[in-house]
């Protein structure tokens, strides 16, 4: 290992902040967007010490005015697999897999990003990433026009695909090498207001999907949003009214509650951009088109398998009980529905553990603790497996030897991004696609495996639980001395 390499944590961090400047400079409304979310958590954090003290246990303190997740959409399976080596140059990786087709939107997804909890406390920046699925527009003509289009475009500059061949050779980038590399993979994700396309095609594109035209019609994966990261979702909800950011008329996923779960997101409206059309003349003619806007979201504890499929279950007897899509019509409305489903969730953190509901990280507590009983059990918590140490686990918690803290949820929801992508989209069709959703095609896009995030979550707390257990027996052992 040579030393003089920059950590790809740091590049990742650099990246991120030049994004966002990027995309502050060429979508201003962002900006604004920034502003209320800071001064809505500056709020949040001195109105609740006791949020300020479970951010500060959980090392989530730090990280939460540089988090921030954007969203782009890839054309072939080549784009995709380079995207993976660059985006693993700033230690990100694909984790978790995101079928669309169902809910109307030709493409499947997962996210890349960083997957060891200090490593996302470094920088917990993540790009929502998306393959367009041709396989699924029915018109064979228009088809192959949208692949010899992408065939016809090289979305990453030559230097930056020689800087992550340097990365993987030498398994590091220098400290110049690193700048250069953010410089140039930059490049990617900026607008172009001159399209590859005509007029013509772009027209026939998004009369099959919006999508579709945004994809095929441009010379790169645009950035389409920044999402920052806010403590009070509906609070910044209505700031973005009163300050002109016209925001989606619904939040997406679970209902407010005292113990956030999962992810809530509302976003503003896709901006109309003027764009220029190439003629076949080599002229351009004027036009424009939707696609980049802005997100917010809260972010709540990781769901166990068994809180996810309650979660899933609950919603969809929501929508399932409103009989449409959310929208602004029927908004309040699903808002009720929503609530009163999800009463069945319980909402403290202890009654999520003990029905092992979330995820959690174990830490010893601060206070005084009655540390020598507490040891009799904590053995116990060690010999013995699953009920009856959970038996121990909780004994500790309720004697005030271990607290718990909420493991955050660092993933996306299918339905959630769906109404997302739908809210942008400039026609209202709501249709599903009925091919199959197919994880093993995308990895092969891909070039490697997806993460299965929730086995990443599992790890996170049992690797807590094995250091909290070692810091309460070290500190058994050492009072056995005084
Ligand atoms: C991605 C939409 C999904 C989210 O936060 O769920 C998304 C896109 O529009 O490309 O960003
Ligand atoms: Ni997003």
């Amino acid at each position: 290992m040579n030393h003089t390499f920059i950590n790809s944590d740091a590049i990742r961090h650099k990246f991120s902040k030049a994004m966002s400047a990027m995309y502050q400079a060429e979508v201003p409304l962002y900006g604004d967007l920034l502003d209320l979310v800071a001064e809505v958590n500056a709020e949040v954090l001195s109105l609740h010490p006791d949020i300020k003290e479970q951010l500060a246990h959980t090392g989530e303190i730090d990280r939460l005015s540089m988090e921030r997740h954007g969203a782009i959409r890839l054309g072939t399976a080549d784009e995709l697999s380079m995207m993976r080596r660059l985006f693993a140059v700033m230690g990100m990786h694909p984790v978790g897999y995101y079928d669309l087709a169902p809910a109307g939107v030709p493409v499947h997804s997962t996210a890349f990003r960083a997957i060891d909890a200090q490593a996302l406390n470094q920088s917990p920046f993540r790009v929502f990433t998306s393959l367009l699925r041709l396989d699924l527009i029915a018109d064979e003509v228009l088809k192959q026009e949208a692949s010899s289009a992408l065939a016809n475009r090289n979305i990453f500059t030559d230097t930056v695909v020689s800087l992550i061949e340097r990365f993987e050779a030498q398994g590091g980038l220098t400290a110049e090498e690193s700048e250069q590399f953010i410089k140039e993979a930059l490049e990617t994700f900026g607008w172009h207001d001159k399209t590859p396309v005509s007029k013509e095609l772009y027209q026939r594109l998004l009369e099959q999907h919006g999508l579709i035209a945004d994809v095929v019609g441009f010379k790169g994966p645009h950035i389409n949003h920044l999402t920052p990261r806010t403590l009070d979702i509906d609070t910044v909800q209505q700031g973005m009214q009163a300050r002109g950011i016209p925001p989606k008329a619904i939040i997406e996923g679970p209902p407010k509650r005292e113990c956030p779960i999962l992810l809530r997101q509302t976003s503003f409206k896709a901006l109309q951009e003027a764009v220029r059309f190439k003629k076949p003349n080599g002229e351009y003619e004027e036009g424009h088109h939707t696609a980049r806007f802005g997100e917010i979201e809260q972010r709540g504890v990781a769901l166990t398998p068994k809180g996810r499929a309650l979660y899933d279950q609950l919603l969809s007897q929501a929508r399932k009980q409103l009989g449409a899509t959310p929208n602004a019509d029927n908004a309040s409305q699903y808002y009720q529905i929503l609530e009163k489903a999800f009463d069945a969730f319980p909402d403290d953190y202890h009654t999520m553990h003990n029905e092992d509901l979330a995820y959690f990280y174990y830490q010893p507590a601060d206070g005084e603790a009655d540390i020598n009983s507490a040891m009799l059990s904590l053995e116990e918590a060690v010999d013995v497996q699953d009920g009856a140490a959970k038996q121990a686990i909780n004994a500790l918690i309720e004697k005030g030897a271990i607290r718990i803290e909420p493991i955050v949820y660092e993933d996306f929801l299918p339905v959630s991004a769906a109404g997302i992508f739908q809210s942008n989209l400039q026609q209202d069709k709501q249709s599903n696609y009925d091919g199959n959703s197919n994880q093993h095609e995308f990895e092969q896009a891909l070039g490697a495996s997806i993460y299965d995030e929730l086995a990443l979550y599992k790890e996170i707390q049992a690797q807590s639980l094995k250091e909290c257990i070692n810091a309460l027996s070290s500190c058994v052992q050492k009072s056995d001395y005084v």
